[in-house]
């Protein structure tokens, strides 16, 4: 009698452990919408955004060499870099610079310089298809890509936090939907230094989080890379052979 209740409390408690498992599989977020479900999307904007395939036979984004601030007009892109700020008092400028020592062929690198910035500070924007018309409404399908890749060296600047926007996660302002409660980026942090340095992320390494929770990049509805250069003090940054990560150069 004794030894039949102790095994029903057995299967009790093993019963009580796979609803628990199920119940924590079931309950974590895979979408953007289910990390933030209070987020409001504007269903004309919606209607009007339009994707671009990327082939995934061309993956440098920019080098530069052209001397101009046009992204390379590859695979479906069509953008000019851009520059955001905190909207404080602060001040950056954006332009091409000859370096000796510049990674890949040629000395064209894009040259960054900044400083007295009060809040979060400013940085670099490549809205993949920002200039495909209609402007702003293009979305970029990168999933024939397998991650960012870049060369960098910085003064006054020990971190480089690397965001993406998706389809869901820009703003209305930023050419997404996302109407109100908007969610952050994907959001990817890497160390730099006054050397030049090359950095591969893959795309699952970019994450948005809200709380315990976090869900990777799907680069199927991507709208910008973004360059944040987050720093109050003065900074100057170099950045070359922007590219996406093939499936053969990812590791
Ligand atoms: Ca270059
Ligand atoms: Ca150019």
């Amino acid at each position: 009698m004794e030894f039949q209740s102790a095994t029903r409390g057995f299967q009790q408690l093993g019963l009580l452990i796979l609803v628990s498992l199920l119940w924590i599989a079931c309950s974590k977020p895979k979408s953007v919408q289910d990390l933030y479900p209070n987020m409001v999307i504007d269903e004309k904007i919606a209607a009007k955004q339009f994707t671009v395939l990327a082939k995934g036979s061309e993956p440098m984004i920019d080098d530069l060499e052209d001397g101009d601030l046009n992204g390379l007009m590859a695979d479906g892109r069509n953008w000019s870099w851009m520059q955001f700020d905190d909207t404080t008092d602060g001040i950056q400028y954006l332009t091409i610079d000859q370096e000796q020592t510049a990674p890949g062929k040629g000395n064209s690198v894009l040259y960054v310089k900044g400083g007295n910035w009060k809040n979060t500070g400013a940085g670099l924007s490549a809205h993949l298809v920002g200039k495909a018309s209609p402007k702003s409404m293009g979305v970029y399908d990168a999933s024939q890509y397998a991650g960012l890749h870049f060369w960098v060296k910085a003064v006054g600047l020990s971190q480089l936090k690397l965001a993406m926007d998706t389809t869901d996660t820009a703003s209305k302002d930023e050419g997404g939907i996302c109407l109100e409660n908007c969610p952050g980026k994907f959001e990817s942090v890497v160390s730099v230094g006054e050397s030049w340095q090359q950095i591969k992320i893959p795309f699952t390494q970019f994450l948005l989080t809200k709380g315990k929770h976090s869900i990777p990049l799907d680069p199927k509805n991507l709208k910008a890379i973004h360059f944040h250069l987050e720093t109050t003090g003065d900074y100057e940054v170099w950045l070359d052979e922007v590219s996406f990560l093939t499936r053969k150069t990812q590791d």
